[in-house]
Parts: C-alpha cells; sequence; structure tokens
C-alpha cells in the first residue's frame, strides 16, 4: 500500500509533474513537450531521470529528478522500503550545504506527496566509481572530498551547534530507522553469518566465507562497530558515502544521495570513502595489463587516501579552533595559556579516535562489497574469477586488520603501506 497520491513518475508523467511547478518550468525552457526525459537509476534504490530542455538563449538547461520507490529497487516489489527515504535525503542536503555549499548538486524542489527531489543535473560528472575502474585521475579529489566531510560533520555536530538546537535534528533524523537499520543488517551483521543474501565469488571464496563465520575476533569487531553506529549521534552523517555516491570530473568534485543520513558516528562516512579507496586500489591488479599497467595509478589513489585523511584532519581542527559554539567545552573554562593547550590537546585526541572509528568502519565496508548482499563494480568487473578471487582474498586480509587490529594503524601512512604490501 502506497499513500494517497503518490505513483511512480514515468517518462510520459515526469513532463506535467516539472510543469506545474513554475520555476522548474521556466528553468527547463519551451514547453513539456519540448523536455527530454531518460532514466538513469542505476542505484540500489530509486528511480532516478534525467531532464533536458531548450533553456533560455538557446543553451539548454538539465534537471535531475530522484524518486523514492516504495520497495528496494535491487531486489524488487518483494522487499519494501520506507518512501520517506526521500524526505531525509533533502532534509540532508540543505542542513549539508550550510556546512559544504557547493559540494552537491543544489536543490531546487521536493514534492512531499510523490516523494521526489528535484536537483541540478550534474554535467559532464560521472561517478567515481566508474573514473576510478577506468583509471581516471581526480587531482581535486581529496581536497574537496575533505572539504565536504570536515564541512559537513562539523557543523552538525555538538563542537558547532549549540545542544538546543542539535537535538531536535537527532530526533527528526531518528525516524530514518528503515535505512539505518538496512545498514545494521547488511553491513554489520549479515557478511558474518550464513544468509540468503551473501554472494561470493564461488568456490574460489567459499572456505574463506565460512572461515569469516567462525571468526569470533572479527564477528566481535563488526558488532562493536554496529553498536558505535546504533548509538552515536555525534553528526548528521551522509550515511552511504561510497565512491557511488560522489560525482566527478577532473576539476569538480560532488556528494550525492545521502537517504541514509542520520546523526551517527563520523568515523562511518570518513571509513566509507577511505575504504571504497582500498578496495578500488586492490582491484587495479585485476584492470591492469601488461599494455597498460595501473602501478602508477595504484600510487595515485593511495596518495589521494592519504591525502583525504590529512587534509580532512587538518580542516575539521581549523574549524574547531576558529568556529566552536557548541555547548561541550565552553569558553570560560579554558581562558588562559593553560587552557588554550589543553584544548588542543583534547582536540587532537578527539581526532585521533575518530581516525581510529574510520579505519574499522572502512574494514566493514570492504568486506560488505565481498561477502555481502550489494558488490561493487571496481570487483565485479574483474572477468577471470581466479583474478578477482585474489583481489577479493587481499581486501578481505586488508579488511579483517583494520577491524581487529586497528590498534596497529597509528597514521595513514601505516595503513596504506599495509595496503601495499596484503598478500
Ligand atoms: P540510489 O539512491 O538509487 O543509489 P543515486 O542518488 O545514487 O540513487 O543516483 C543513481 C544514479 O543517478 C547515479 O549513479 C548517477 O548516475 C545519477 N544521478 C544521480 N544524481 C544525479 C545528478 N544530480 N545529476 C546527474 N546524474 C545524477
Ligand atoms: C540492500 S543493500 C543496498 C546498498 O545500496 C546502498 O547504496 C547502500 O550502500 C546499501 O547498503
Ligand atoms: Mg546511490
Ligand atoms: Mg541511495
Ligand atoms: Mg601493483
Amino acid at each position: 500500500d502506497t499513500p494517497p497520491g503518490y505513483a511512480p513518475l514515468s517518462d510520459a508523467t515526469l513532463p506535467d509533474f516539472l510543469a506545474a511547478v513554475p520555476a522548474l518550468a521556466t528553468r527547463l525552457g519551451g514547453s513539456p513537450a519540448d523536455w527530454r526525459v531518460t532514466e538513469v537509476g542505476d542505484g540500489n534504490l530509486n528511480l532516478v531521470f534525467l531532464v533536458e530542455g531548450p533553456g533560455h538563449d538557446g543553451k539548454p538547461t538539465g534537471l535531475c529528478v530522484k524518486q523514492s520507490l516504495p520497495y528496494l529497487r535491487l531486489v524488487g516489489e518483494g522487499w519494501p522500503l520506507d518512501l520517506n527515504r526521500a524526505w531525509f535525503e533533502q532534509r540532508a542536503m540543505a542542513l549539508h550545504a550550510a556546512g559544504a555549499a557547493g559540494r552537491a548538486p543544489a536543490l531546487l524542489h521536493y514534492d512531499p506527496t510523490l516523494y521526489a527531489i528535484v536537483m541540478e543535473r550534474l554535467s559532464p560528472h560521472i561517478i567515481l566509481r566508474r573514473g576510478l575502474v577506468q583509471g581516471i585521475r581526480y587531482p581535486r579529489l581529496a581536497e574537496h572530498v575533505s572539504d565536504y566531510l570536515a564541512g559537513t560533520l562539523y557543523a552538525t555536530s555538538d563542537l558547532a551547534l549549540p545542544a538546543s538546537k542539535k537535538r531536535p535534528l537527532v530526533a527528526a533524523f531518528t525516524a530514518n530507522d528503515a535505512l539505518c537499520r538496512l545498514t545494521e543488517d547488511v553491513i554489520f551483521t549479515q557478511p558474518y553469518m550464513t544468509h540468503p543474501h551473501n554472494r561470493w565469488t564461488s568456490p574460489q571464496l567459499d572456505a574463506t566465507a565460512k572461515a569469516v563465520q567462525a571468526d569470533t575476533a572479527w564477528k566481535l569487531a563488526a558488532s562493536r562497530l554496529k553498536l558505535k553506529f546504533m548509538a552515536s549521534p555525534e553528526a548528521l552523517i551522509h550515511g552511504d558515502l561510497h565512491t557511488g555516491s560522489i560525482m566527478v570530473t577532473e576539476t569538480d568534485t560532488r556528494v550525492i544521495d545521502p537517504e541514509f543520513a542520520f546523526f551517527g558516528p563520523m568515523g562511518f562516512d570518513v571509513g566509507a570513502i577511505i575504504g571504497n579507496l582500498l578496495l578500488n586500489y586492490l582491484s587495479q591488479d585485476g584492470h591492469g595489463t601488461e599494455e597498460h599497467p595501473r602501478d602508477a595509478y595504484q600510487d595515485w589513489v593511495l596518495q589521494t587516501v592519504e591525502e583525504l585523511w590529512t587534509l580532512f584532519r587538518a580542516k575539521f581542527l581549523h574549524l574547531w579552533r576558529t568556529s566552536g559554539e557548541g555547548d561541550a567545552y565552553p569558553a570560560a573554562l579554558f581562558s588562559g595559556p593553560d587552557g588554550t593547550a589543553c584544548l588542543e590537546t583534547e582536540r587532537r585526541a578527539y581526532l585521533d579516535r575518530l581516525f581510529t572509528d574510520a579505519l574499522g568502519y572502512a574494514g566493514a565496508k570492504i568486506t560488505r562489497r565481498i561477502l555481502g548482499l550489494a558488490h561493487n563494480i571496481d570487483l565485479e568487473k574483474i572477468a577471470d574469477p581466479d583474478m578477482r578471487a585474489l583481489c577479493e582474498t587481499r581486501c578481505l586480509a586488508l579488511a579483517r586488520s583494520l577491524m581487529v587490529e586497528t590498534g596497529r594503524y597509528p597514521t595513514i601512512k601505516s595503513v596504506t603501506e599495509a595496503a601495499r604490501h596484503v598478500r
């Protein structure tokens, strides 16, 4: 059952929907009959349409319309899913834009009856993961993603927001229960048990998947990370910040798809992107050829991981030093040189804990893409199953170590060195 007035949009009905919103119709230009609609959704959950109109002054203009389906698209109607995820997505887009302006598509309109978001169409951007699989470099990726992470996470945390402003936001996003539970199930639970949703490269990884189910230390680490995910409303996190949620050109970077947003641990977002980049690094041996080796490209991926963390840490610390208005560390308690020094030590310790969290989550995000329900093209596009399984085995070895032996990684350099040497 869907709410009154809701129906999935189609190429045929979309022009009428847009025509009824004057600002959108004006932006597209011409008349609805002139608008070209294509459904491009390649994600796991929703419908996504791109619409192009003649615009003004002969300059064609596009829009992107994203609509919730009443089920999980990847699986089909047999897996119902809360339509309201679109509301959380557009609310997160608006709140995150305040902390990280320009790092996401502009939000243009929200229709609460159709659960449809209208946003800027990104062009000629492509999904980062696709670019990484092709071996394309993005020189500003670390700078832009660290801007997004530091800006969104700091601005929605207790360090920046007075408690009276943050608590109502935490309450509102607590209702994104369906998507939080999806993450809890498919990332932190199912990959570690026998479950019909799971799949892996078989028979090559059969023994590994079985061993994971008997690996108490690994299961404990996954459950501890899950507990932190459930019980740490640190900031409004994106909640699904993998390399398929970032669109890029060589000079621009935009984050899309924050439908999993809720107040959770900051390390989950930071770890998601680091984990996806490490997975991509380890998949490159399956894409390189003698004619087109990927060794230099792999170096660039790891350099990006290092820069991303280093820049994020510096930017987050800078924001905290220069614009803290939260209630947790009242300025009156930390006046004078002693207070200043001890607050700085506190800030650095906070970032050290965040780093540890991020490494654990990076490992969990890698593991789920190899043993769980939803996989990544980085590995899926490796046609030879033996080569794919070799890359996946290395991914799992690194992932387990990041989750179980997190203390072995005091610096981001120690993580990238481990990725280089994992066998
Ligand atoms: P899902 O929630 O189903 O994963 P996404 O938000 O990730 O949906 O979008 C699915 C696809 O639609 C993306 O992979 C991308 O190709 C395209 N897309 C999404 N948003 C935009 C946009 N603003 N501009 C252009 N293409 C977009
Ligand atoms: C059913 S699992 C689908 C996955 O796709 C989304 O993008 C999230 O990563 C989710 O875990
Ligand atoms: Mg997506
Ligand atoms: Mg999504
Ligand atoms: Mg190599």
